[in-house]
């Protein structure tokens, strides 16, 4: 694996879901693999999660890892070629990307979208100049539309939890939220279900369509109550829609999730990426039940990024011996 954006660098996603859950029996089986190798972590917004799993999973292999809140500690950078900068912007990402390549062996990057310029956004804009100006590999510390660390760790989480012969229903359910949210979590999850044998539906009111191109062939339900019936998973997350673009159109209907609503379920678990605000997004009730699985969700993201980190290595490895 060069570098991992999305499901579509990974040449075999339930490969890499065995190959993480045998990484979780000996986490440091590894820890040779990363000798006098430099992570980069470079966070234009926030994170708990990413940034300490990131970390751990150089630990985890021998990796130094170093960090930086780019978006407060750095200089104040410029994305587009060609650009006079005349104004509040310090330095290019031609010269960044070049400076974090010497001193880096991996680079990842978190950059959220703008949730105003969609062409901007969905074109990966910011992504796409640091792959084009690192000469060392980089992994998506979730941008502007995909966050596949996390969903590579919820595929972990559903591959462990489900032992029966049959295929389970894992539904996507919006969630209401305060605050316009990003599509990234949403859209890569559905690419991921797509890629495992699972009956995948997503449930959300109408006016919060997702991007056409994460969801064709997807089945879509607008009742929540009717998407719930036999479930075995359900990812619960709020986003903001796709059109019109990062606003919050009104929903009158009660999307919240609950006890009683989850009764329609096969005894569904409950899966949550976090950070989530309590009894807005999902209540206590079912945040701190049995069937939640959002700690081992959070538990996974440390061999999501570890397992990620070391098919990188392996392959920057094969490529200098070849
Ligand atoms: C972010 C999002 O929804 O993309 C990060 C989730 C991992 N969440 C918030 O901004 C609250
Ligand atoms: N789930 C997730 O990516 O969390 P952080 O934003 O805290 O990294």
């Amino acid at each position: 694996m060069k570098n991992f954006t999305s499901v579509n660098d990974v040449a075999d996603p339930i490969g890499l879901i065995k190959e993480a859950i045998e990484l979780k029996k000996n986490p440091w089986a590894h820890n040779a693999l990363g000798k006098n190798k430099t992570l980069g972590l470079i966070f234009l917004n926030p994170s708990l999660r990413t940034r300490l799993s990131s970390q751990k999973a150089a630990q985890l292999l021998g990796m130094n890892a170093i960090v930086m809140n780019m978006d407060k500690e750095g200089w104040a950078l410029e994305w587009s070629d060609g650009a006079i900068m005349n104004t509040n912007k310090t330095e290019h990402i031609k010269d960044a990307a070049m400076v974090l390549s010497t001193y880096c062996d991996v680079i990842g990057m978190r950059c959220f979208p703008t949730l105003t310029d969609r062409e901007a956004d969905y074109s990966e804009h910011v992504l796409k100049q640091l792959l084009k100006y690192s000469t060392v590999p980089v992994i998506s510390l979730e941008s502007a539309t995909l966050h596949p660390l996390q969903s590579l760790a919820d595929s972990i989480s559903i591959f462990e939890t489900w032992n029966k012969p049959v295929k389970p229903k894992v539904v996507l359910s919006w969630a209401p939220h305060v605050k316009a949210l990003p599509q990234a979590v949403s859209n890569s999850f559905s690419e991921w279900m797509q890629k495992l044998d699972v009956d995948f539906t997503i449930t959300h009111p109408k006016g919060y369509e997702l991007a056409p191109a994460f969801t064709k062939g997807v089945k879509i339900e607008h009742e929540q109550e009717k998407a719930l019936e036999g479930a075995d998973f359900v990812y619960v997350k709020n986003w903001s829609p796709y059109e019109p673009y990062g606003q919050i159109p009104e929903v009158k209907k009660d999307w919240l999730l609950s006890e009683q609503k989850m009764k329609a379920t096969n005894n569904g678990y409950i899966m949550h990426c976090l950070p989530v605000r309590r009894n807005v997004e999902l209540p206590d009730e079912l945040l701190d039940g049995k069937r939640s699985l959002i700690p081992l969700q959070a538990e996974n993201r440390l061999y999501s990024a570890t397992v990620v980190l070391k098919r990188i290595l392996e392959t920057k490895k094969e490529l200098q011996h070849a």
